[in-house]
């Protein structure tokens, strides 16, 4: 930057909130612990962003149930968590770092839900993130792929209470489906959407010994990293196009640099959420991707996020 030039302003929003920069932590990895919580708030993370909590902690699957690959991850954590309880216990203490914190909250049941979503309510959470598409529960279907059982759960989530409360989303392959949950989801006071959870229930084998990569389900497991970024980058798209203003897209999948962050910022995202990169970086990628992504804007020209956002241009 020469002395001419001003700072690209880099605020992220989500629905009443506006954020320090423009990333945080995705539900999923390093985010279970108090220790790792806090860590994330003494970051440059925009957010702290807890693991989905379930109503009793849980151990998660049987291990393996994350493997490394060239372009990403497969992985099958199965919800590994300390139980909601915990989370409510340490959010004091969470809080004092001086950013937002986000609770996910993935119960098994609609009746599991509403006892957590209740509880956050009247808790210090600054935001509510829903999940509505674990892929690696035996059993359990994701509830975003349902529209009759997503429809039943705001019905009664939407009730409970007036703090902020979004949902991630599980990644969708056709228009009308695009189409579908989107007429559905603005019918409901929600203040985001996260786009995409892992594409779930995919297979990754290695052929050397004729196994598959993972444990949990047979090998069935959720795909993360850059295999994924096209996917998360259409479903952020989809929704800006189809949802109102109000409701703010949130995007993941597949963001590790500068560049990444920016193609999901033309796609419409208010703020975007980094899961794998995370998980093998650690906490200095959200320095290193907030710089990267600074740098890029202000060699194009843009001053904020908000001149950019949305402004994908197509070749028709
Ligand atoms: O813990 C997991 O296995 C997990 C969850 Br809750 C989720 O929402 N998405 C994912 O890929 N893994």
């Amino acid at each position: 930057m020469n002395a001419t030039q001003r700072p690209v302003d880099l605020r992220g929003q989500i629905g009443p909130i506006t954020l320090s920069s423009y990333l945080f932590n995705a539900s999923g990895p390093r985010c279970t612990t108090e220790q790792e919580l806090i860590k994330l708030g003494r970051s440059r993370s925009a957010a702290v962003m807890t693991k989905s909590c379930t109503l009793a902690p849980r151990a998660g699957n049987a291990e393996p149930r994350y493997r490394a690959l060239p372009l990403g991850a497969i992985q099958s954590m199965g919800l590994p968590n300390l139980g909601y309880q915990a989370y409510l216990e340490m959010l004091p203490r969470l809080k004092q770092v001086g950013k937002p914190v986000v609770i996910s909250i993935s119960g098994l049941s609609l009746a599991d839900n509403t006892t957590m979503v209740s509880a956050f309510m009247a808790s210090s959470a600054d935001l509510l993130e829903i999940n509505f598409s674990c892929p690696n529960i035996e059993g359990k279907p994701q509830l975003g792929y349902d529209l009759t059982q997503t429809r039943q759960a705001l019905d009664t989530l939407c009730t409970l209470g007036d703090k902020p409360i979004g949902l991630k989303l599980p990644p969708y392959f056709d228009m009308a489906h695009f189409d579908a949950m989107a007429d559905l989801l603005q019918q409901y006071p929600i203040a985001f959407v996260t786009c995409v959870n892992s594409v779930g229930n995919t297979l990754v084998i290695d052929p050397e010994t004729e196994t598959a990569m993972i444990r949990p389900k047979g090998g069935f497991g959720g795909l993360c990293g850059d295999y994924i970024k096209p996917i998360g980058l259409a479903n952020v798209r989809a929704f800006r196009q189809r949802l109102p203003q109000r409701i703010d897209v949130i995007g993941v999948g597949g963001i590790k640099t500068g560049t990444d962050a920016f193609e999901y910022l033309l796609a419409g995202a208010s703020a975007v959420q980094i899961a794998t990169c995370y998980e093998e970086e650690g906490t200095s990628c959200f320095d290193r991707i907030e710089r990267e992504l600074g740098q890029l804007l202000q060699r194009k020209g843009y001053a904020s996020i908000a001149q950019a956002k949305g402004q994908l241009k197509t070749l028709d």
